[in-house]
């Protein structure tokens, strides 16, 4: 049985990993952070309890900082494959977290190569980098593919451009299988509530049933590529699969705007959006309303308003990628459209606002958390 060790487990594209590889017959190790609250959640329908013989799902207690962790969990684990899917990943806080998402996103990965390394794993253990679009930033070029240069643009961006370099650094000097999938963003109901597709469905769910009276945006001009975690963990996975180590950019090749993803998301809801005013002024009001899913809203409500505190030092404006490489090498192609990936995550969000409304109507206070 093939054992693979994926860090950033408890995360979205961890838990669409970890359930791939499952299903493709490995024993799947993964490292999850110790927290005061629980951090599973995305994990849980996995969970083996440890009394359990032949488990083929184990949790290691681990942190991409703690260089004598991971080199023991390596030790143990003996992977014939790692995924490094652990990041301080939000690209607004790695400006307020500059020191540590260094520490996280660009040290983390030379902490597990070197593991490889000085344990003598370089034969048998393939590694996944989890680098991002983010690199190519302030773009050169459009669409952006494996040549395009790079001009990071954020803490995280620049964190994620060494561990980028570590990892082909690691692939030439020492010949160990290391490679990089270049994903665009990727979305799912299971997406942290605080990037922007889920901070807006989850939101506009609220909205619907009248939990929340407004979604406040940041820059909603910017461009970007969204496809869905289940179709980009895949080609993690086949990236590994391969005679050779190779990079890839990985993304559907369609760009919207994220005012056109509140369009799409609240058209599910059977309610049409239209943005008037500009800049900071910029208002998303209710032009129409069909059904009965949105039974707060009323024709002429204002829900969508601009905060500039949701604006970025350095923006990324647009990204586009070309994936033609990974679809004709690898036969990968995205399988899940933006439509389907948006009403997925309109039901999902649109279910939990009711159990919340639900509890709310019966006089239980719910938590309310605004997205960053
Ligand atoms: P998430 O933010 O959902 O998950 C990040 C994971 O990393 C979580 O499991 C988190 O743990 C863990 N983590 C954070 N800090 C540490 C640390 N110090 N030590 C160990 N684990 C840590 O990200 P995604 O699943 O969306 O993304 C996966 C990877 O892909 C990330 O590296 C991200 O930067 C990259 N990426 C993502 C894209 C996207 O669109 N989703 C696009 C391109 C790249 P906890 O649950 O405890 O917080
Ligand atoms: P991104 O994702 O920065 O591309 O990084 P995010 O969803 O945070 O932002 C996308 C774009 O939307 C704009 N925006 C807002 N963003 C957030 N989070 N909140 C808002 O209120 C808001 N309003 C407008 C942003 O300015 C930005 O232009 C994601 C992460 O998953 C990274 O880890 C990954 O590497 C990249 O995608 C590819």
């Amino acid at each position: 049985m093939r054992k693979a060790l994926i860090t950033g487990i408890t995360g979205q594209d961890g838990s669409y990993l970890a359930e791939f590889l499952l299903g493709q017959g490995y024993e799947v190790h993964g490292i999850k952070r110790r927290s005061s609250s629980f951090n599973t959640e995305r994990i849980d329908h996995l969970y083996q309890d440890p009394h359990e013989m032949n488990r083929n799902f184990v949790l290691h207690y681990g942190d991409l900082t703690d260089t004598s962790n991971l080199t023991r969990i390596l030790q143990e684990v003996q992977p014939d494959e790692v995924y490094n899917l652990a990041a301080q990943s939000h690209v607004s806080v790695s400006f307020d977290m500059p020191e540590y998402t260094a520490n996280v996103d660009a040290l983390g990965a030379l902490r597990i190569l070197e593991a490889i390394r000085l344990l003598g794993l370089q034969d048998k253990t393939r590694f996944y980098q989890a680098s991002s679009s983010e690199l190519y930033g302030l773009v050169q070029e459009a669409p952006q593919k494996e040549t395009t240069p790079f001009y990071p643009r954020s803490p995280y961006a620049v964190a994620k451009l060494y561990a980028y370099w570590i990892t082909v650094n690691y692939r030439e000097s020492y010949g160990i299988y290391a490679c990089n999938g270049i994903l665009f963003n990727h979305e799912s109901p299971r997406r942290g509530e605080t990037f922007v597709t889920r901070k807006i469905t989850r939101s506009l769910a609220n909205i619907a049933l009248g939990l929340e009276k407004t979604l406040y945006l940041g820059n909603m001009d910017a461009l970007r590529d969204w496809g869905h975690a289940r179709d980009y963990v895949e080609m993690q996975w086949l990236m590994l699969q391969q005679d050779n180590p190779e990079d890839f950019v990985v993304s559907t090749g369609v760009q919207y705007s994220v005012r056109n993803f509140v369009q799409m998301a609240a058209s599910n809801l059977g309610v049409i959006i239209n943005f008037m005013g500009c800049g900071l002024d910029e208002v998303g009001v209710v032009t129409s309303i069909e059904g009965d899913r949105a039974p707060a809203l009323t024709v002429g409500d204002v829900i969508v308003r601009v905060d500039p505190r949701y604006f970025r030092p350095a923006e990324v404006d647009t990204l586009l990628g070309d994936s033609s490489l990974a679809r004709q090498k690898l036969g990968w192609k995205p399988k899940i459209s933006i439509d389907e990936l948006v009403s997925e995550m309109m039901i999902s969000d649109l279910n939990i606002a009711k159990k919340e409304a639900l509890l709310a109507g019966n006089g239980f206070d719910i938590p309310f958390r605004r997205g960053e």
